[in-house]
């Protein structure tokens, strides 16, 4: 994405997408992003993904203040940096970071937690930390997404939610380490704990519910049992380490029986990667009474409750979830990039389309590259 930045104090003109109104295509337009003040970080963005969660906001399923530049699973280039800021410099390769690591409050104090007091993802504010904007179109102050903006070709971030990442790696590939794998991948290994020999069911095969297959294969798991409507999506499952796929549409008996008696009692870890109540309950319903786990990956629909049976939990089994895989990110995303470069795990198979930024106008279930 070409723009020329004078330098660091200077505001910057580029190209953003803009989300105006609800439901409305990205308007392409020409913004000015401000410099970073203190303990901030202007970023050049060189690749990004799009995730559910854009969409969830274009359709109303979360919601955000408007105007604003959508975009949270990216990776690019330090452009400058503010005042005191000390963790990255201009000229670094970064991954922002839509859940801050602040270090100081009583989650990243916590040795489990990972979802920082000061993230925006609860609250969506649509600011930097100190309550202000960094971009303006058209004259009006344009919000910002959890913290990341990534739509744009420049953003500002603050320094707790920016990870410096291996000069060498590729920006277009680990972009999605930012959001969807990390999600998926740390499901499996940090909030499950899935443990060698064990047998999973992942219901969904998107690109977060590929990446949950991957987590469970890199921690050792004996059988994973991948479950789609769709059956395009088995291929891919089994190469990335699903060891079997099954339709619920296959079958008269409800999904969870079926699983239960693939496993012979329930499957010791589950994960629920679509979105749906019905499944969520299936999910925790299939996974072995006494020590099952159950891990829910998926967004659900706006305003709606669940209603399950209590007995699945007092006869011992657990139910879980977490934001980005349990990770503590700004510690996090480093370690996983090192640990893409050593080809510990794959991306390229999560990538099914490359688009142009300039063309990105509407929302499917790809992931996007925004290119230069
Ligand atoms: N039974 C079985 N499979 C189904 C069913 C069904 N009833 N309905 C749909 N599916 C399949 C679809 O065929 C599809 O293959 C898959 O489920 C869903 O895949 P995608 O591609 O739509 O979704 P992904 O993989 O991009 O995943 C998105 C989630 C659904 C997991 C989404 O909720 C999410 O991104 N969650 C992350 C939550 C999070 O941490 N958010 C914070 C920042 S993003
Ligand atoms: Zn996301
Ligand atoms: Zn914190």
């Amino acid at each position: 994405m070409g723009s020329s930045p004078t330098s660091g104090s200077s505001v910057i003109k580029c190209k953003a997408a803009v989300l105006w109104e609800l439901e409305k295509p990205f308007s392409i337009e020409e913004v000015e992003v401000a410099p970073p003040k203190a303990h901030e970080v202007r970023i050049k963005m060189v690749a990004s993904g799009i995730c559910r969660s854009d969409e969830h906001i274009v359709n109303g399923t979360l919601v955000a203040p408007l105007p604003l530049i959508l975009g949270h699973e990216a990776a690019g280039i330090v452009e400058s940096i503010g005042e005191g800021v000390t963790t990255v410099k201009p000229g670094d390769k970064v991954i922002p970071l839509f859940t801050p690591q602040c270090g100081k409050c009583n989650v990243c104090k916590h040795p489990q937690g990972n979802f920082c007091l000061k993230n925006d993802l609860s609250t969506l504010r649509g600011s930097m930390q100190d309550g202000t904007t960094r971009f303006t179109c058209r004259g009006k102050p344009i919000h910002h997404f959890i913290g990341t903006s990534t739509f744009s070709q420049y953003t500002v971030v603050d320094e707790i939610a920016v990870a410096k990442i291996d000069p060498a790696s590729p920006l277009e590939k680990v972009c999605l380490i930012g959001c969807g794998f990390s999600t998926g991948y740390g499901s499996a290994i940090n909030v499950a704990k899935v443990t060698p020999g064990s047998t999973c069911a992942v219901f969904g095969l998107g690109g977060v519910g590929l990446s949950v297959i991957m987590g469970c294969k890199a921690a050792g798991a004996a059988r994973i049992i991948g479950v789609d409507i769709n059956k395009d999506k088995y291929a891919k499952a089994k190469e990335l380490g699903a060891t079997e796929c099954i339709s619920p549409q296959d079958y008269k008996e409800p999904i969870q029986d079926v699983l239960t008696e693939m496993s012979g009692g329930g499957v010791d870890f589950s994960f629920e990667v679509i979105g749906r109540l019905d499944t969520m309950v299936a999910a925790l319903s299939c996974c072995q009474e006494s020590y099952g786990v159950s891990v829910i990956v998926g967004v659900p629909p706006k305003s709606q409750n669940l209603s399950m049976n209590p007995m699945l939990l007092l006869t011992g089994r657990t139910w879980k979830g977490a934001i980005f895989g349990g990770f503590k990110t700004k510690d996090s995303v480093p370690k996983l990039v090192a640990d893409f470069m050593a080809k510990k795990f794959p991306l390229d198979p999560l990538i099914t389309h490359i688009l142009n930024f300039f063309f990105m106008v509407g929302m499917g279930q790809e992931r996007r590259k925004v290119e230069e």
